[in-house]
């Protein structure tokens, strides 16, 4: 691997540290521009919550191991997947990505698991992550990663968004989704939509249909689900970010992460994603193990609901991978120069022309 690029392709200075409280300054196309000074403002009102919702799941967990029958954690098993394909196959790669279409019916189950997800609605989901992308790793990032693993794992979420974000947000276009009547649908109702799917539904079934105390169906298949779902979800914005190798690209953080790709259905392929957005399989091989998210808008591609995937050619990959890839990268086919000359002379080659 010879990468021809030795200093980062980017204008943007990068800030470290959490220095909330100091003057933050940006250099864009060479300009030094100036922001107002930036005091980092805690929603105690989300600490609070958050607080008490980790630690009734951690009472859930307690319930599932002592007195909650198989079925009950099979079913938030279940519903943690199913919640996740709202926010992989769903926010993410249809919505915020657009990386392939989806027929209505499509989008109809993808708009209730995104409800059971209850990660805001699809819209303001798409809004923050199109920013996430656009600006990735400073202030108008709304995770920004360099603030720390804590502040992109859950940080965020418990103080006031970054001017920036504001600011540049004005400019991201979402007119594609304010288009579709299921998503404007979702947005206007979220507040009666949200409690029921994520809250009411998943509580009331397990005792319903096999008798599990209410008690149980609330810690369990609702709140751990819940919780268990969401952490999975901040670990490609914190791990992802900061742990990993990185084949494609390694002048950005955004990383390969198997564990976090296992967790998040697919979604920890991160060096690669954030090099190829619009690939709708937001990694290079089709390997279902580690991406459960592929096999779903496949399988819904095959039933001619799912159409429009946009994927990357391995000539491109290739290239990219030897422009400013970090050498990590395996083979990526016949020709590859880290191709073991071994293998390359034990290969069994069927029909050969005289070039081999
Ligand atoms: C949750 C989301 O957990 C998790 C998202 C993770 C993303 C991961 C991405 C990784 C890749 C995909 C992997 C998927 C893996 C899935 C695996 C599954 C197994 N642009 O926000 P506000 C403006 S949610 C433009 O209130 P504050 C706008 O005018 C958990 N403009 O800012 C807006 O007004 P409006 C449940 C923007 O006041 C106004 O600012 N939800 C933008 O600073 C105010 O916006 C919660 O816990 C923008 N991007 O408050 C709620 N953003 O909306 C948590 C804002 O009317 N959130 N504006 O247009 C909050 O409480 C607040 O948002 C806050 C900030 C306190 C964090
Ligand atoms: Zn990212
Ligand atoms: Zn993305």
């Amino acid at each position: 691997m010879a990468p021809n690029i030795t200093s980062a392709p980017t204008n943007v200075q990068f800030e470290k540290g959490t220095s909330e409280d100091l003057h933050r300054h940006q250099v864009t196309n060479g300009e030094t521009k100036k922001y107002p000074e930036y005091r980092i403002q805690i929603v105690w009102r989300n600490v609070i919550i958050f607080v008490l919702l980790h630690t009734a799941a951690l009472y859930g967990l307690y319930l599932a191991i002592t007195s909650a029958k198989l079925v009950t954690t099979i079913f938030a098993f279940f519903l943690y997947q199913a919640s996740g394909y709202g926010i992989t196959a769903g926010a993410h790669r249809l919505w915020a990505h657009r990386s392939y279409k989806a027929k209505w019916q499509l989008r109809t189950i993808l708009a209730i698991l995104n409800t059971l997800a209850f990660q805001d609605s699809a819209i303001d989901w798409a809004r923050d992550h199109r920013m996430h992308h656009k600006y990735s790793e400073t202030d108008a990032d709304p995770h920004n990663a360099t603030r720390g693993f804590f502040f992109a794992h859950v940080g965020w979420l418990l103080c006031r968004k970054h001017p920036e974000i504001k600011e540049k947000g004005k400019g991201i276009d979402l007119t594609d989704l304010y288009s579709d009547p299921i998503l404007k649908f979702q947005k206007k109702y979220y507040l009666y939509l949200m409690p029921i799917t994520c809250f009411v539904i998943p509580t009331v079934i397990p005792v319903y249909f096999w008798n599990e105390t209410w008690a149980n169906a609330y810690f369990i298949p609702t709140i751990l689900r819940y919780t268990f779902t969401l952490n999975m979800t901040w670990l490609v914005n914190s791990a992802a970010h900061l742990i990993g190798n990185k084949p494609y690209d390694k002048f950005i953080n955004p990383s390969e992460n198997r564990g976090v790709a296992i967790g998040a259905l697919g979604e920890g392929w991160h060096n690669y994603h954030h090099v190829f957005p619009w690939d709708y399989k937001t990694s290079e091989l089709g390997n279902y193990a580690f991406n459960f998210t592929t096999a779903f808008i496949d399988f819904f591609a095959m039933i001619g609901w799912a159409y429009d995937l946009k994927t990357v050619s391995m000539d491109m990959v290739r290239k990219r991978v030897e422009r400013t890839g970090d050498g990590t990268h395996e083979l990526w086919g016949w020709g590859d120069k880290d191709l073991p000359r071994e293998d390359r002379e034990a290969a069994i080659i069927v029909n050969p022309t005289k070039d081999q």
